[in-house]
């Protein structure tokens, strides 16, 4: 088998630590490092997160609580490492429940999954290699992940007997590999189960099935005693939930909140509820409305171990979306932020997109305290690049460090995971520059402000202008001659009522609508005039040809740094921009001709499309 790379982790190589508990592994690292180090001293006690480095006569000492100085080894052996200053003083992780979710399945695909197979499963079994299973948990406690959740949300089967006698002594190995990086398993359950082992419903409400839930959850608990929680989708795209009994979503969270509650387990409940069979004749359903439609009212409702999580975007991960409003909500609710490394709707790990950029924009609008936890849905895999394109593994880092100190930073970790993966300085400074550019290159070819969904229908890499026009899983633009887009001003859907103000007049009005933001939230005219005079049809065509033209410099700008690094990154890299630039060009001419041949009107620079 091919040795993985070592991507943010360069100072450390593979090794199945002798550590038993995080703080002994922080010692180890240290005696492991293949870097010069001065003398550091490590005192831990206790089971924080946080720690402090501090400069001593002739070294540095790094104290904290167990799990919290293997933080600090980390973060003290990445700035002597990239020879910068030791930033001394304390840390304490922002967010308390830091999570990764894999979308892995049993046979060993994984949902969304771009980086080859699943690290956990395979032919319906949990099978793992143990270095890599000890890599994968170094990283993430290098970057700060502090749970995981190895199975797709989706819960198919066997997947759902994870918490049966067939699979737990196998699932806690993993777990005890992963505790000694600080890491904690989830387990994602289907709320139907108690229908599949003897009882004739999974009502919520029925006290059969929350005796079925408790004694299922004791058994978890005697083989994973600190496993962090179950993770729910329910009544989302054909999942069975409290819906299919006549219950609500408090009642159906709460039932499992209790079964965890005496375990000290959390129960995170996905709030990616909407109807994804939507009738296209039918223009009062609003998609990005669902989420705020069906929580909002059930603030103060749930019990005090459920986290709602909820995605970014009101619709799905989208390259840009208005933040979700229910993010705003539910003051007295435990919430959740969820994102999206896995580039589903982002370039399928084939095209460029630094993430960090991104979630600027959510924060900018967000407050960071308005969520008491954070989740990505994972993007690493088998393949030997652990995320199918070298540079998409920064987004695991930049994930990490967001959920650490509660702010993006998106120069920061470009700057500090460029320098991590390329020793030579040039080759850092220029894959800096091309992550922090790389998502408003690909949006501009591929997402016009805001409007989304022109992807391929079911495997979301590529254009479709009208795909998901037609298509049962309908989302709509509803693009005619004139005019495209749904308004969700007080004239339209009056979503954007569902925003605090000042959001909600922001949004509402066309004209102090963010520019980025304008088909998401209105129904424009392709006449519509843009703050800098140009019409919007104009600003269409000129940002998918910016976008394409941004393709290319990116990949050029990659070309230049032949012989400045490892000869295979650079090939693998180069191929992905073949492929990049191509996709690129095609977004750039096939949304230019849609909107082109639905007007009529040409572009004013007379370019080429189908050159
Ligand atoms: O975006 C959609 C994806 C599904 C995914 C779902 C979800 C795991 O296309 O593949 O299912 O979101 O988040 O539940």
């Amino acid at each position: 088998m091919e040795q993985k790379i070592r991507g943010f982790i360069p100072y450390l190589p593979f090794f199945i630590p002798e550590a038993k508990n995080s703080a002994e592994l922080a010692g180890e690292i240290l005696d492991r490092a293949e870097m010069a180090l001065p003398e550091v001293k490590v005192l831990a006690g206790g089971a924080g997160e946080g720690y402090s480095i501090r400069s001593t006569a002739g070294g540095y000492t790094v104290s904290g609580g167990d799990t919290g100085v293997l933080y600090g080894v980390h973060a003290l052996l990445r700035s002597l490492y990239v020879k910068e200053p030791v930033r001394e003083g304390e840390a304490v992780p922002y967010y308390p429940l830091r999570m990764l979710n894999h979308w892995d399945n049993m046979d060993g695909s994984v949902e969304r999954g771009y980086a080859g197979l699943s690290l956990f499963f395979r032919n319906d079994r949990i099978t793992w290699n143990e270095t890599d299973m000890h890599r994968y948990g170094m990283m993430l406690s290098s970057t700060g992940i502090n749970a995981v959740c190895l199975n797709n949300v989706n819960v198919h089967f066997p997947a759902d007997r994870l918490i049966t006698e067939d699979f737990l002594p196998e699932l806690k190995k993993i777990a005890d590999i992963l505790r000694i990086y600080g890491v904690k398993l989830i387990i994602s359950i289907d709320f139907s189960m108690p229908t599949r082992n003897g009882l004739d419903t999974a009502d919520p409400l029925d006290e059969r099935v929350a005796r079925w839930w408790e004694k299922q959850t004791a058994l978890v608990y005697s083989y994973i005693p600190d496993l962090a929680g179950y993770l729910v989708k329910a009544d989302s795209e054909h999942r069975a939930g409290p819906y299919t009994y006549g219950r609500n979503h408090a009642e159906g969270a709460n039932m499992l909140a209790k079964a965890l509650k005496p375990f000290g387990g959390k129960l995170i409940w996905r709030c990616f509820v909407y109807d994804c069979g939507q009738d296209w004749r039918n223009h009062e359903i609003d998609r990005p409305k669902a989420a705020y439609d069906n929580y909002a009212w059930l603030d103060g409702q749930f019990d005090d171990n459920v986290i709602l999580q909820i995605k970014n975007g009101p619709y799905d991960f989208q390259v840009r979306e208005g933040v979700s409003p229910l993010l705003f909500a539910m003051p007295s609710t435990q919430k959740a932020l969820e994102v999206q490394l896995a580039q589903e709707y982002t370039g399928h790990q084939i095209d460029l997109f630094f993430m960090a950029p991104q979630w600027q924009d959510i924060y900018d609008v967000m407050p960071k305290d308005k969520v008491q936890a954070i989740c990505a849905v994972a993007n690493v895999g088998d393949s030997v690049n652990w995320a199918g394109h070298d540079l998409a593994l920064l987004n695991l880092y930049a994930f990490g460090s967001l959920a650490m100190t509660g702010e993006p930073r998106a120069e920061e970790t470009a700057a500090a995971g460029a320098k991590l993966m390329f020793e030579d300085r040039e080759a850092a400074e220029t894959v800096k520059d091309m992550l922090l550019r790389s998502c408003r290159v690909y949006e501009d070819y591929a997402s016009p402000f805001g409007l989304g969904w022109m992807v391929t229908p079911g495997l979301h890499y590529g254009v479709s202008c009208e795909g998901y026009e037609y298509d049962v899983w309908g989302t709509y633009h509803r693009a005619n001659f004139e005019a495209v887009g749904i308004e969700r001003g007080p004239g339209g859907t009056d979503m954007t009522s569902q925003y605090p103000e000042p959001l909600r007049s922001l949004y509402a009005d066309i004209d102090t609508c963010p520019e980025e933001l304008l088909l998401f939230f209105h129904r424009v005219r392709y006449d519509h005039v843009m703050k800098d005079g140009r019409t919007l049809l104009q600003r269409i065509y000129d940002n998918h040809f910016r976008g394409y033209e941004g393709a290319k410099e990116l990949q050029a700008r990659w070309l230049s740094l032949e012989g400045r690094i490892a000869e295979d990154v650079f090939l693998r890299i180069r191929d992905k921009f073949e492929l990049q630039v191509a996709n690129a060009r095609r977004w750039c001419d096939t949304v230019n001709t849609y909107f082109y041949r639905h007007t009529g009107i040409p572009d004013e620079q007379g370019r080429k499309i189908w050159d």
